[in-house]
């Protein structure tokens, strides 16, 4: 059997949480191979929202198998409230959840080193979401991290070496004030280390690559998007992460031929939060418009949304990094009430026009739009492809023209049964 793998294709926030709990029922095992806390996945259970952000999709399905991969980064006291909170509403996962001894642990020191370095950084910050992913990530590449592994035998030894060296750049090197905030939370923390003690801590690569031997389905669910990608983002406004499709191999352990299908999601616009270019950003009301109509505001810490057209040249981009096999637009109902709507299909860059995606995204690149007639029309209640507008099936048929990979789902809205999958 192969692993499939979902995909965001833009700046994250695209409904991967959304897309993925449509497709779980197809699927044996739910994976997580990259990032950390700073994913929030929207999921709807018995009409309540819930928002994951270590654990994967899966979940509120009792007969799934959730993998969290070895590339994933942990915090202990998140991860510790999510469980909690599952709880309280009648989920224990403790049997049906399984965990890489191979995945590193955010420690205490490594949030408050992501909240120090974006201090010191002042108006040039990332705009992290301060929960520690970049300081973990350094210290995996470093091989100074520490793994789930780890706590198993001797941990505090572990634990006190290495946070002496952090505490030490905090206060020499920051000059930063840690003391009460990291007693606060180093409380909370072993709570949460005691509590990842609870669940099937495994050497996952070998445990996936035997479901797969036994004909088991696998999918991979990606965080935040291409456009973030360690490698192949708009470096350093990237999270510290591989997004892309070949992070779904490092951070499972399963072989490039293992590869299925890759679903790539992305939004009928273009958000982001956080720093960093965005060359078809709208500064003006119908930027506003995107963010009303799309509520869009982060997830994990509420900031609201950069909002701006779709943009095909870096689309185009992460279709080709990432193999996507099949396309997933989201959130088309959120142009319903536009007059027209614009593409960007190229960039022009020094007065050349191009559509190849540059080193940098600077303030050279100069998006060039088509304009495309809106429908004005609701669209949430459909539920087949021949109920669309047809400026709707032309907005499709456009995008799939440039890029090349057929549009197989369309949501036209929040509810996991406005999804429109197109044959
Ligand atoms: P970090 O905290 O070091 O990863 O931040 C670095 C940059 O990456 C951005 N970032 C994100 N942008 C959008 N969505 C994110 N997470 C989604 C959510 C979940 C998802 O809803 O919260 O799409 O998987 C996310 N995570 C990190 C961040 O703004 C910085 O620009
Ligand atoms: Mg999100």
């Amino acid at each position: 059997m192969k692993v499939d793998v979902l995909l965001g294709l833009q700046w994250g926030d695209e409904g991967k949480g959304k897309v993925v709990d449509v497709l779980t029922p197809r699927y044996d095992v739910i994976t997580r191979f990259q990032g950390g806390p700073n994913a929030g996945h929207t999921l709807e259970f018995n009409d309540i929202k819930h928002v994951l952000h270590t654990i994967p999709s899966g979940i509120f399905r009792g007969d799934k198998i959730n993998i969290i991969g070895n590339g994933v980064v942990i915090d202990p006291c998140i991860f510790k409230k999510e469980i909690d909170s599952l709880k309280k509403i009648g989920f224990d996962i403790t049997g049906n959840l399984f965990i890489s001894k191979k995945a590193h642990l955010i420690l205490p020191t490594h949030r408050l080193l992501d909240a120090a370095s974006e201090a010191a950084k002042g108006e040039g910050k990332i705009g992290s979401t301060l929960k520690g992913i970049g300081p973990t990530y350094r210290d995996k590449i470093g091989r100074e991290g520490l793994r789930v592994g780890d706590i198993l035998s001797n941990f505090k030894q572990k634990y006190n070496d290495r946070v002496k060296q952090h505490v030490d750049q905090l206060k020499n090197y920051y000059h930063y004030d840690y003391e009460a905030e990291l007693a606060e939370y180093e409380k909370e923390w072993f709570a949460g280390i005691e509590t990842l003690k609870q669940f099937q801590l495994i050497d996952s690569e070998n445990y996936i690559n035997n479901l797969l031997a036994t004909g088991k389905t696998v999918i991979a669910e990606g965080a935040q998007g291409t456009l973030l990608d360690i490698d192949f983002g708009s470096y350093p406004f990237v999270t510290s992460s591989n997004t892309v499709c070949a992070g779904a191999c490092t951070g499972l352990g399963i072989a490039p031929n293992r590869i299925g299908e890759v679903f790539g999601i992305f939004k009928a616009y273009c958000t982001r939060v956080g720093m960093g270019p965005f060359p078809t950003e709208l500064f003006n009301d119908e930027g506003q418009k995107l963010r009303d109509k799309g509520n869009e505001y982060g997830s994990t810490t509420g900031r609201p949304r950069r909002c701006g057209w779709l943009d095909l040249v870096a689309l185009k981009y992460a279709i080709m990094i990432n193999g996507v096999t099949e396309l997933i637009m989201m959130k088309a109902d959120v142009l319903d009430e536009f007059e027209t709507i614009k593409i960007c299909t190229a960039y022009r860059i020094d007065g050349k026009e191009t559509d190849e995606f540059p080193y940098e995204l600077d303030e050279h690149v100069e998006p060039v739009f088509t304009e495309l007639p809106g429908w004005h029309t609701e669209i949430s209640h459909f539920t087949q492809e021949g109920e669309f507008p047809e400026e709707l099936s032309s907005y499709i048929s456009f995008i799939e023209e440039q890029v090349g990979v057929p549009i197989r789902i369309v949501s036209v809205g929040p509810n996991r049964s406005a999804t429109v999958i197109r044959e």
